[in-house]
């Protein structure tokens, strides 16, 4: 893996490297909608603002999130899945606006997966310092759809793991407006976030914002 591969940060420009058999990254395929993804997740969290769920052990999540979509996934004392409404306020999840489900099946045309259609968009903000630890995402009812992912905001380092907990995990940096699409084989390898360094970004301020649109239901 060189690292230039990677080094597109200062590049305005797309490139697309291959994860896996069912894995491609996609460097800045956000950007020419980075600004409508700014004004819709302000829209999203007016309605349903950012919490910290409990995890089923009944510890504060360190990652705060909010959904929009027909769909939202929770985590509470009784396990993680997917709702129709926000427990929060009792109402549906914000719609899922257009701009973010284009953005999201147009990926995965890219990436291989035509007519993907999600119905649950989770939106996940990191400060500086919170971590995603490693995990797979089994909470979905059809498997083999594929998961698209928008990162915003901040750069983290993803840990892109195996099939079990204990494999090795490659390190894999990721900046704003870059779009990774997860599907097929790699769909239920293990993953997670290393702690997101301080810093400040233009438009989003001390956060790292992720969009994963999933077809849950
Ligand atoms: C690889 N979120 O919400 S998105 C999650 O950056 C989650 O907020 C991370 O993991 C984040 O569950 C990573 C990228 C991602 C999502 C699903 C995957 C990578 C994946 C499923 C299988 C393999
Ligand atoms: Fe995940």
């Amino acid at each position: 893996m060189t690292a230039d591969l990677f080094d597109t940060d200062e590049s305005p420009g797309e490139s697309r490297l291959v994860l896996g058999t069912g894995a491609v990254l996609l460097r800045g395929f956000a950007r020419p909608v980075a600004a409508a993804l700014h004004e819709q997740v302000a829209a999203i969290v007016r309605q349903a603002p950012w919490r910290h769920m409990a995890t089923p052990g009944g510890r504060r999540m360190s990652v705060a999130n909010t959904n929009c979509g027909a769909l939202g996934w929770v985590s509470d004392a009784r396990g993680y899945r997917y709702v129709p409404v926000d427990p929060s306020s009792g109402e549906p999840w914000p719609t899922l606006p257009a701009v973010l489900s284009a953005l999201a099946g147009d990926a995965a045309a890219e990436a291989g997966f035509a007519g993907f259609v999600p119905d649950a968009c989770l939106i996940n903000r990191y400060a500086p310092g919170t971590r995603l630890s490693l995990h797979q995402d089994r909470d979905e009812r059809d498997l083999h759809a594929p998961i698209v992912s928008v990162s915003l905001g901040l750069s983290a380092t993803f840990l892109w793991g195996g099939m079990s907990r204990g494999d090795r995990a490659l390190r894999v940096p990721l900046h704003h407006a870059d779009v990774v699409v997860w599907g097929g084989e790699d769909r239920l390898r293990f993953h997670g976030v290393l702690p997101v360094p301080q810093g400040e970004h233009a438009e989003w301020g001390a956060a790292r914002v992720n969009l994963t649109f999933r077809k849950a239901g």
